[in-house]
This record gives C-alpha cells, structure tokens and sequence, in this order.
C-alpha cells in the first residue's frame, strides 16, 4: 500500500502523551529513582515532561500545631530539578491526622493547602506553579479514598479553597476515578456543574477533568487489551457530559492512566518488547484519530509506567539488584521510618525498555499532523502518525500492533512525502524485535531469574548487550534526490520513525558530556549525559577512550542525551554528535 500524507488536511498537533506516573511519593526519595529520572530526563525534546506520583501529602508530617513539609519538599525538587513538570494529586494524610470519615476537618484541609502551595510558589516560583497540576485523589471510587462520596466533594471543595487563599489562578481538576460513570464520577460533575463550594458558597472551580480507562478494566487475567475500548469509554464520558453537563463538555478531558492492562506489578513480558512501543503508539493515534478529530476536548494522556520493577512490569527500566520490588508500591502503606533506610540502596542497574525507548521516537514528532487515509490499523495492518515540522522537514510514525500479544508477521508501508523536491536526507529508526529486543538479548544469556533469587543479575557483558538493544535500529539513511519515496518495513509488533529533511552536510556541534559514576550492581557505572540541542534528529555515538584512540561502543543511534555503561579503570568515555547526514562533531571527552 502506499501512503501519501495530505497537506490540504494539515492541522496543529500538540503532543498529548508526555506524562506518566508511578506510586508511592516516597519513591522520589530513593537512588533508584533519582537516577531513573535522570534517565528519563534525557527524553530528548522533553518528550516526558509530567510526572504524577500518588501519596505525596503522605510526605509530610504534623508537627505541633503545624507542618513539616521537608520530605514533600525533597520529593518535588527531585521532579522540579531533572525539569519535570508534576501532576500534583493532593493526594496523602499528614501522620494520619485526618480522618475524613468524620466531621469538621474541611477547614483544616482547606488550610494545609493552602499553606502547601505558600511554600511550593515560595521554593520554585508562582510562574513554576502555573504549569503544574493541581488533581484530586487518586481514584476515589477506589477504596484508596477512606471515606464517601459526599466526603471526597467536601474534601474537593477544601482543595479549591485552599488552593485559591494560598496562590489564585493555579489550576485544580479531577476526579480521577477508576471506573467508567462510576457514581462518583457523576457526583463529582454534578457538583462541580451545579452544586456549591460548601466553604466559600462559589461553584466549584474545575479546569479539567481527569479519568482513567485502560486497555483491560478490571481483570489482570485478560492479557489480550482492547484499544479502541480505551476510546470509546472515554467517549462515554464525554457523551455524559454533553447530555447532562454541557458546561463542563468542552473542558480538557485527560486520561492520566492510559494504560493497556491495569495492574502495573504484574507480569507481562510483552511490556518489555516491542509489542509496548507498538501498542502506545498506536493508543497515542487512536486518540488523536478517534476522539480529536472526532471534536472532543481530550488534552493529555499518560502511560502510567514510571513504577520501578523488572521486565514484565509497567515500568521504565528493568531493575537489577537494588531492593526487593514488591506491590508495596500499589497497596500502600507509608512508613516514614522507612524513609531514611529507603534513601540507601543496595547497588543497582537499570536497563532501558523499549517504552521509554519509543517516547524518544515521539519526541521527534512536528507540530503540524498531516493526516493519512486508507488505511485500518485498528482491525489490521500498520498505521501512521505523519507529521511536519515548521521548517518543512517530516517526522513520521509508522507503527504495526494488534491488540493480541503473540501475533506476528510482516508488513510493508510505501511510504511517499510531498513537497519534497531536490536533495532531501532520510532517516529510519526502528524499535522491533527481528534482531533483538533488551529482553530477547536477557533470556538468550541464559541469565532469566532463578526461582529462588530475589533480584534481577547479569554480568557487565550482558548488561552490555541488553543497553545496546534498547536503543532504536538504523533501517535507512540515505539522501534522496528530487522526492522522497519509500519502502519501510513495519512487521508486526513495531515502530518506524521516518525523519526526512532538506539535505544539509553541516557538521553538528559537539556535545558537552558529564560524567556521573554511580554504584551498578557489578561495580561501578558511568552515567555520561549531555544537554541537547534538542535538534530533530540529532543522534550521538559513545565512545570509550584508550591509549588515545576512542571507539564507537554502542553501534546503534542514540536519542536520548545520556547512556550508562559499566566503568571501566583504564578508559574514558567521549560523545560525539551525528547529524542526519550522519556528519559527526569531534569527540569530546565527558567531564566529571
Ligand atoms: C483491579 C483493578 C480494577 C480497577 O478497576 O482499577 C484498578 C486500579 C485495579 C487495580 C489497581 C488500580 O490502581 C490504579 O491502576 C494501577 C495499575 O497498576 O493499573 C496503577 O497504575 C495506578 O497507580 C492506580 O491508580
């Protein structure tokens, strides 16, 4: 089939899909976290900028007749510092002090929140703050929320209050609830449409409206997800609102758990190959296709996978050693005596999995969407997500996934841009799992996990390996003279990112490298990163330094501005940038 992208149809695309989220707050405060948000910090062109932890408000602690906010504090300049933006659920219960079953605590609630943006507009600036989000609960028709539905509307209410007397003008949604129309859910619009802010008799103010809805709902035994199920129970929502709230139907819709299975600590090894970088692009196009196009207010969703855990869960990276994951991190309990043991941890290693890998793919995207007919990615066959960039150059997201986890085979997309006369330099990056995939490379070592050992392990080698495999494979480049047209490869699960822009053979400039070391669960490990220029893409080779001459150690492009490699005594570590020419700047030694 070719595909030709329709420049009539063009329209502004925003890049909806940049959050994720992970629970409890605490997690900020341990190495492993610290340095996986560094990594995911190195998401060229911001392309995760929102974070959204559960329990934070467990973070602080009463203290007499106030509060000590610095653990609260602690967690969110972990967020601020690596350049995240949080999605602040004012979610969590001061050493417990609230029972919110009871009577009269909607003042005092009003006032903790209050006083906790003070201090947060204090410590990082109310222009800071505006870009935040301010969300209810998580998930109050959970048991997660302690008490009912009129409470979680007075514990509403007292977010709203206390948000306005600390700092006007910053922005509050919610309900995030689980569930589809769940009765809360329709209390919570009901109320904010037609009801009364019980503490300041104003309606209550809503700038969004946040719900979750995953690929399977309710059962951890249904692997096989239902994509465009994710669509059209959002769409009910919406439907809803429109026939029963239609002030509030052209709020911002966001679903900020766009997950394809609930159930983050399960194991699936399909999320650690390229059936998850496969399957949230193609989430990320139905959305656009099937609810923004189609006139809906839907502005934001998120994988909610920044949990720390191993292959198969709803995570990032793999972890090896470091501490036991357990669900803990969902059924949970906040100990803060357990907060300073938790800010050692045994040495660890992280591994990057495909669905990060992907965000860096996205991360190229332009800011116009030129539309694409003819094809049925949601019954069969690839789909493609085309865009330009202002100057004119393509970014374009080829992806195959069906929403069954064994399913395999081939495809070709024929792929044909318009308006691109004279010399044009073409780049293919692909994530797919003909060579290999991290996890294809960790079960072939042999290494999978004994019964019997709580940690993930592998030697430097296989760790090696396993980071070289995560990173996107080079299927093209080459420069095309008078239009660019092609054949690209998109078997079944995978993604093709197709970078296609007016020929240039500048040099890039070199990148500045830092050098962290960090303790790795063999040794030590180098953390090189280097801030980007953010240039689409721009790609980097990582060398290591011996006697003078530097070696290329990873042979594959690097998107992202940071790579981590076992250290090494006698070496040093060089990053050089590579053009889409494939030009490349002169080494430069990583300082650190
Ligand atoms: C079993 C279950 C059913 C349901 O309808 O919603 C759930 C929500 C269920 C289990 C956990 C749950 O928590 C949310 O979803 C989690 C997950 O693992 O899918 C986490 O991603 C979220 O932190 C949590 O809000």
């Amino acid at each position: 089939m070719t595909v030709t992208p329709d420049l009539e149809r063009a329209h502004t695309l925003s890049r909806f899909w940049r959050g994720t989220g992970f629970s409890p707050g605490e997690l900020l405060l341990t190495p492993e976290m610290q340095r996986t948000l560094t990594l995911v910090a190195a998401t060229p062109r911001r392309g995760v900028q929102y974070l959204r932890p559960h329990f934070l408000l467990n973070l602080v602690r009463v203290r007499g007749a106030g509060y000590d906010f610095t653990l609260l504090e602690e967690a969110c300049d972990v967020m601020v510092e690596n350049g995240f933006t949080p999605f602040f659920e004012i979610m969590g219960n001061p050493s417990d002090s609230f029972d919110f079953t009871g009577q009269g605590w909607a003042p005092r609630w009003r006032d903790l929140v209050a006083e906790l943006v003070q201090r947060l507009a204090a410590r990082y600036g109310h222009a800071t703050l505006q870009d935040w989000y301010f969300e209810s609960w998580n998930e109050p028709d959970l048991p997660w929320w302690p008490a009912d539905a009129q409470a979680f509307l007075d514990y509403y209410d007292a977010c709203v209050a206390g948000l306005d007397a600390g700092l006007p003008g910053l922005r509050i949604g919610g309900p995030g609830t689980a569930r589809t129309l769940s009765p809360m859910f329709k209390a919570f619009v009901a109320h904010c449409d037609t009801g009364h802010n019980h503490l300041t008799g104003e309606r209550p103010r809503l700038d969004f409206i946040s719900i979750h809805e995953k690929g399977v709902g309710k059962s951890f035994e249904d692997i096989a997800p239902d994509s465009v199920g994710i669509c059209r129970r959002e769409m009910q929502a919406v439907d809803y609102l429109r026939a029963h709230h239609e002030r509030l139907a052209d709020l911002p819709l966001i679903n900020n758990e766009c997950d394809p299975q609930v159930g983050w600590w399960q194991h699936h090894t399909w999320r650690a190959t390229a059936y998850a970088p496969a399957m949230i692009t193609k989430i990320i196009d139905q959305h656009q296709r099937l609810m923004i196009d189609a006139g809906t207010p839907l502005a934001m969703l998120f994988n909610d996978n920044g949990f720390m855990g191993e292959w198969g869960q709803r995570t990032q990276f793999a972890l090896f050693g470091g501490r036991d994951v357990s669900k803990a991190q969902s059924e949970h309990v906040t100990d803060l005596d357990q907060v300073e043991r938790g800010r050692q941890a045994a040495p660890f290693s992280l591994v990057k999995k495909p669905a990060l890998t992907v965000m860096e793919l996205l991360a190229q995207l332009g800011e116009t969407r030129v539309p694409v007919k003819g094809l049925t990615p949601d019954t069969d066959g690839p789909g493609v997500l085309a865009t330009r960039h202002t100057d004119g150059s393509w970014a374009v997201m080829l992806y195959h996934s069906r929403d069954r986890t064994r399913l395999s085979g081939p495809a070709t997309v024929s792929l044909s841009l318009p308006e691109t006369e004279g010399a044009w330099d073409v780049l293919v990056l692909a994530l797919d799992d003909v060579d290999d995939n991290p996890f294809a490379v960790w079960e072939a070592g042999g290494h999978p996990r004994p019964p019997v050992a709580p940690k993930l392990s592998a030697p430097d080698a296989a760790l090696a390996d396993m980071r070289r495999a995560a990173e996107p494979r080079e299927r093209i480049a080459r420069r095309f003279v008078d239009g660019v047209s092609l054949d690209i490869d998109v078997p079944l699960p995978s993604v093709a990112l197709v970078l296609a822009r007016r020929a240039s053979d500048e040099a890039p400039d070199p990148p500045k490298p830092f050098l962290a070391r960090v303790p790795g669960v063999n040794g030590e490990e180098w953390l090189v990163s280097w801030p980007g220029p953010d240039e689409v893409g721009l790609r980097y080779d990582v060398g290591l330094e011996r006697n003078g001459t530097v070696t290329a150690i990873v042979d594959a492009p690097i998107l992202a501005n940071a790579y981590v490699m076992a250290g090494d005594p006698d070496g040093s570590i060089s990053v050089r940038a590579v053009s889409m020419s494939g030009r490349t700047s002169g080494w430069v030694r990583a300082r650190g």
